[in-house]
């Protein structure tokens, strides 16, 4: 395994002091080390992938010293455009680290979402015409692919990528601490959720352990699994598979339960949502200020007030819900039925980071989900 802070000197000695990207649980290790070194401004947590190579870009004009881009490996297709638009050496050549968490990698178990992505990682990279290597298991190999790395960029000045396998980073623990204000915990918030909602609701949950424990949570309440469309993989476009819903079963009450790292990530479908305005749209932000799911890393979710974006998006009607009683408020009695809601309307739960050590995962199939919860959707309704 590779100490965090080894592989942190080997990139620093080549000069790089700019880190932009998205968490993944791969990095987890890396990401709090640099968290814990680095000043905020040359850390930085984008909303999305393809906005951490821009921010790099930005760097790299403004210093001409090399930065690095991390994600994992599903983050990818949110660099396509930016990596082969304005990186890409037929265009600015742009030289920038790529360092990318290989989720699903072949012969490794890993959930269904990351199974493609995990296949199609390095022959992405090689259609993308992006060199790479995979990343070694000890620090002299290490030592040995940086410099590779670092010639390539100075050669070429175009983006270099390391990929790197499970558990290749030793364990390391953040020592840069926040504090927790919330009452709730997203477990308890989503339990008091679904308690509201009616038999005919239809609920599109977002990435990552939310989804974990709409699953779960449902097998508690004794309940089928068919009202939950489970958003496993696309981070951040769990609100406009709601909305598509919400615009065909206008009878229908649709909420989507969202992460405030997923609503940032692709926060302009608030926009279309709130000019459409349909009615039927709960949208739920369950706001803890991190990207709980892997490894509890920052978002800007409690620096902005999500209220206001989603009033000036055109939503009809916006809550912050504390507690559980706030959430039965917001939510109103879901058996009076959704005309009460004159939606959209937009929901921001606070909550305390953290889920219990033993929470699963789905037990059945994305595609066995799919059809249960298609049929429940266009079933008639009396
Ligand atoms: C495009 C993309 N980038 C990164 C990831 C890895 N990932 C999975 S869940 C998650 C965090 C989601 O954070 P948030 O929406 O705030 O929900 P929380 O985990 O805090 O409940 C991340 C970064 C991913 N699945 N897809």
């Amino acid at each position: 395994m590779i100490e965090a802070k080894d592989f942190f000197a080997l990139l620093q000695k080549q000069g790089t002091d700019f880190f932009a990207g998205v968490p993944d649980s791969l990095l987890k290790n890396i990401c709090a080390y640099i968290t814990d070194t680095l000043p905020p401004e040359q850390h930085i947590i984008s909303a999305n992938e393809g906005n951490s190579v821009a921010l790099a870009t930005g760097h790299y004009l403004a210093t001409g010293k090399f930065p690095l881009v991390y994600m994992q490996n599903s983050g990818l297709g949110n660099t396509i455009n930016p990596l082969l638009s304005l990186a890409d050496k037929d265009v600015y050549s742009i030289p920038l680290v790529l360092l990318i968490g290989w989720r699903g990698q072949p012969g490794i178990h890993d959930e269904p979402q990351h199974l493609s992505q995990g296949r199609l990682t390095l022959p992405l990279l090689e259609t993308m015409e992006i060199p790479f290597e995979v990343l070694g298991e000890d620090i002299k190999e290490v030592e040995g692919q940086i410099q590779r790395c670092y010639a390539h960029l100075k050669k070429n000045q175009s983006p270099f990528a390391l990929v790197v396998k499970k558990d290749s980073f030793a364990p390391y623990t953040l020592k840069t601490k926040t504090v927790d204000q919330a009452p709730l915990m997203r477990e308890q918030a989503l339990e008091v959720v679904l308690g509201q909602l009616g038999k005919d609701d239809i609920v599109v949950s977002t990435t990552g352990m939310a989804s974990r424990e709409v699953y779960e949570l449902r097998e508690k309440m004794g309940q089928g699994h068919e009202k939950d469309f489970l958003t496993v993989g696309s981070m951040g476009h769990a609100l406009q598979i709601a909305l598509g819903i919400a615009l065909e079963q206008r009878e229908r009450r649709v909420i989507c339960l969202d992460g405030d790292g997923a609503a940032i990530m692709h926060m302009g479908g608030m926009s279309t949502v709130g000019s459409l305005k349909p009615k039927n749209l709960v949208h739920i932000v369950f706001n803890n200020g991190a990207h709980d799911s892997v490894g509890g890393q920052p978002t800007v979710g409690l620096n902005i007030d999500f209220g206001s974006i989603a009033r000036a998006s055109g939503y009809e009607k916006t809550f912050k819900a504390n507690t559980a009683n706030d959430i039965e408020m917001a939510l109103g009695k879901a058996n009076k039925g959704f005309e009460n809601f004159d939606g959209p309307v937009f929901i921001e739960i606070p909550i305390a980071k953290g889920a219990r050590k033993d929470l699963g995962r789905p037990k059945s199939s994305p595609k066995d989900n799919k059809a249960l919860f298609m049929s429940f959707v266009q079933k008639k309704v009396e």
